[in-house]
């Protein structure tokens, strides 16, 4: 019998990349998509729905009889920095919400991303580990340290079968970034094919953990499709993919671009940004449930030139 598949904030980077996802996985399950702007997914239902909007969260869960969710509806760090009283609310009360409503409608599988910016100035930088301290600077960090422990909270007292990765940056040609201090590196490609001079948020040694869109979605389904008893973190596991700074990328791009020039003006999300830790540990992921990414910076700069062209 086909799933029917909730997605919250499927108009957003991952949201975008995952529906069609599901696509390609020859239409084996009913997709439903939720966020406050319609995309261009013509091909799903859409409901267009403020995840704040309990009542009618409650009536979409009712009518499509749905089994399994992926809330990615949220506000990224830059974003959340700025409006922190909205990030607040979406972040932690819209989780709230999915995650009741999992419960009361018996949803079989949860999904959620965390971020590596639960990690704060306090924890070791260098391969960072599943479980170093967590004490994020931003309100970001906050919401995301918070919302890994109600994930766990709802799974030990009600069972729900939530699972959780600490996501990187991510850099993917099919959606633009949402708000985020890693945005710099998918928007430098825009101005490198139009051979424009990137003018860089970020100093040029800002070292962070990122990854492919591929890698962050198929390891959404990996981390999905196991078995429940494999999953042993319950908060978000630690995931990895490579680590760069925007001069290593922007080297890497002038490979292809000889001409492509860059200027450096940090700006507030310089601070978010050597508050994260510049790679990650992500052992338990790999022990728990055979998590490997695939694509070093070489790999993620040529497939980003050649799909962006
Ligand atoms: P995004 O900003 O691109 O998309 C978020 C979507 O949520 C948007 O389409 C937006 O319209 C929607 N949304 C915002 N407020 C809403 C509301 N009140 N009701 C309904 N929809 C609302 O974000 P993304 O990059 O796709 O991130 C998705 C999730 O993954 C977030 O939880 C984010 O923290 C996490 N994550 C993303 C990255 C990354 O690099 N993209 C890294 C780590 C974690
Ligand atoms: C952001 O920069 O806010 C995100 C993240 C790492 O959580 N890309």
């Amino acid at each position: 019998m086909k799933k029917n598949i909730l997605i919250t904030g499927s108009n957003g980077q991952i949201g975008k990349e995952l529906t069609e996802s599901f696509k390609e996985k020859n239409n084996a399950s009913n997709i439903i998509c939720l966020d406050l702007i319609k995309g261009k997914q013509n091909h799903f239902k859409f409901y267009k729905c403020n995840i704040l909007d309990y009542e009618k969260l409650n009536s979409i869960f009712k009518k499509e009889k749905i089994n399994e969710v992926y809330h990615l509806a949220a506000y990224l760090s830059a974003k959340a920095e700025n409006n922190m009283n909205l990030a607040w609310k979406v972040n932690m009360d819209g989780l709230q919400n999915i995650l009741e409503l999992s419960v009361k409608y018996n949803i079989k599988k949860v999904f959620w991303p965390s971020s590596i910016a639960v990690f704060g100035e306090d924890a070791t930088k260098t391969k960072t580990k599943q479980n170093e301290k967590t004490n994020p600077n931003s309100i970001y960090g906050i919401t995301k340290v918070l919302g890994e422990r109600l994930c766990e909270f709802f799974f030990k007292n009600y069972k729900l079968d939530i699972r959780s990765v600490r996501f990187p940056g991510l850099i993917g040609h099919k959606s633009m970034p949402g708000g985020g201090t890693t945005d710099y590196a998918v928007d430098i490609f825009y101005s490198a094919v139009k051979k424009e001079k990137f003018s860089c948020f970020l100093k040029e040694n800002t070292l962070l953990p990122m990854m492919h869109m591929d890698d962050s979605i198929r390891a959404i389904h990996e981390i999905m499709n196991c078995e429940s008893k494999q999953i042993k973190i319950r908060t978000s596991y630690n995931i990895s993919g490579c680590s760069f700074n925007p001069k290593n990328i922007f080297d890497e791009i002038k490979k292809y671009i000889n001409e492509f020039k860059i200027t450096y003006k940090p700006d507030f999300r310089q601070n978010l940004a050597e508050s994260w830790p510049n790679s990650i540990d992500d052992t338990e992921a790999k022990k728990d449930w055979n998590w490997k990414s695939n694509y070093k910076i070489s790999e993620i700069v040529k497939s980003m030139l050649e799909n962006i062209k």
